[in-house]
């Protein structure tokens, strides 16, 4: 699942400048993903990338990929917009980036925030396996972290599961609450392209076992009110995941994109010592949601 950039490939992207892009709405303009596929298609063994990044997502046991963009990053800099724009050129290849936050731009700044809910995002602590905006009636299908800065002090693997593996080691009774609309979590407010607030959900889409959304954070079971049996089946389920998980740490310039229909994400806890650490050389990742292509059997 780790997709190194052949060689040549690099040495072209470094050399190419993508153009600005532009919005339509929340969403990245259709005229930006033209320009920037016709770019990327020009560059040597870009085609053989791509094709390996879209079987890492959506092939048989796939769902997730992490794009080695390190040595771009340290070419062009890792905060620079030229490599942004790269890294937004490769995700429109798998789906249109949008932003569900009318007011943050379209890649959103994940910082570590030392006074803020360990378990959340930008937490210190152990973030809990979850998919995001998992109370909107339609998640973004892929989720996206680029790494910026890794935690200096050497904590916070990323971690990740397969989400169906997990629930068909689940026994039929605990199935069976699971698909029941009995969860509810966080708040739902202001936001573009992920549908209508979803409240009570079910976790698991009964009409479709095995496909669509596992629905699901493991957040839940400390943050909201759930019924004795509903949470009990629920904590099957993040137990089962973390089981399952995989678990790597991000270096500078990875990309990693999951697919949340069908792995869900979180990360282990930070180093100690995080208020000892410079606000600046503090571990930064920026995140992009992609909502998939009508072609790709989802909407938009
Ligand atoms: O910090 C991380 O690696 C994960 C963050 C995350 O999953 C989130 O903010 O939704
Ligand atoms: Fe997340």
């Amino acid at each position: 699942m780790f997709i190194g950039i052949p060689h040549e490939l690099e040495a072209a992207l470094i050399d190419r400048s993508l153009p600005t892009w532009e919005l339509d709405g929340p969403y990245l303009a259709q005229s930006t993903m033209k320009e920037y596929r016709t770019e990327l298609r020009a560059t040597p063994r870009f085609e053989e990338t791509a094709a390996t990044l879209h079987h890492a997502l959506t092939g048989e046991g796939g769902g997730y990929a992490v794009l080695r963009l390190g040595s771009l990053a340290k070419a062009l800099g890792s905060d620079d917009d030229r490599f942004l724009r790269l890294a937004t050129a490769f995700a429109a290849e798998v789906a249109v980036p949008f932003s569900p936050f009318p007011r943050w731009p379209l890649w959103k700044d994940i910082g570590v925030k030392v006074d803020k809910d360990p378990g959340k995002s930008s937490g210190i602590g152990y973030n809990a396996f979850h998919m995001d905006l998992v109370n909107g009636t339609l998640p973004p299908d892929y989720s996206t972290l680029l790494c910026v800065r890794p935690d200096p002090l050497g904590g916070g693997p990323s971690i990740l599961s397969d989400a169906h593996a997990a629930v068909a080691r689940l026994s039929e009774d605990s199935r069976a609450l699971l698909a029941e609309p009995a969860y509810n979590y966080g708040t739902f407010f202001d936001l573009f392209g992920v549908g209508e607030e979803y409240k009570p959900f079910p976790i698991l889409d009964s009409s479709d076992p095995g496909k669509g959304f596992v629905r699901f954070t493991a957040k839940m079971l400390e943050r909201s009110e759930l019924g004795q049996a509903h949470a009990e089946a629920a904590r099957e389920l993040a137990e089962e995941l973390v089981q399952g998980q995989v678990s790597f740490m991000l270096q500078p310039g990875d990309y990693l994109i999951v697919n949340q229909r069908r792995f869900l994400h979180g990360r282990e806890a930070l180093h100690s010592g995080q208020d000892t650490v410079p606000v600046a050389d503090r571990r930064l990742l920026l995140q992009l949601f992609l909502r998939a292509r009508a072609d790709n059997g989802s909407a938009a």
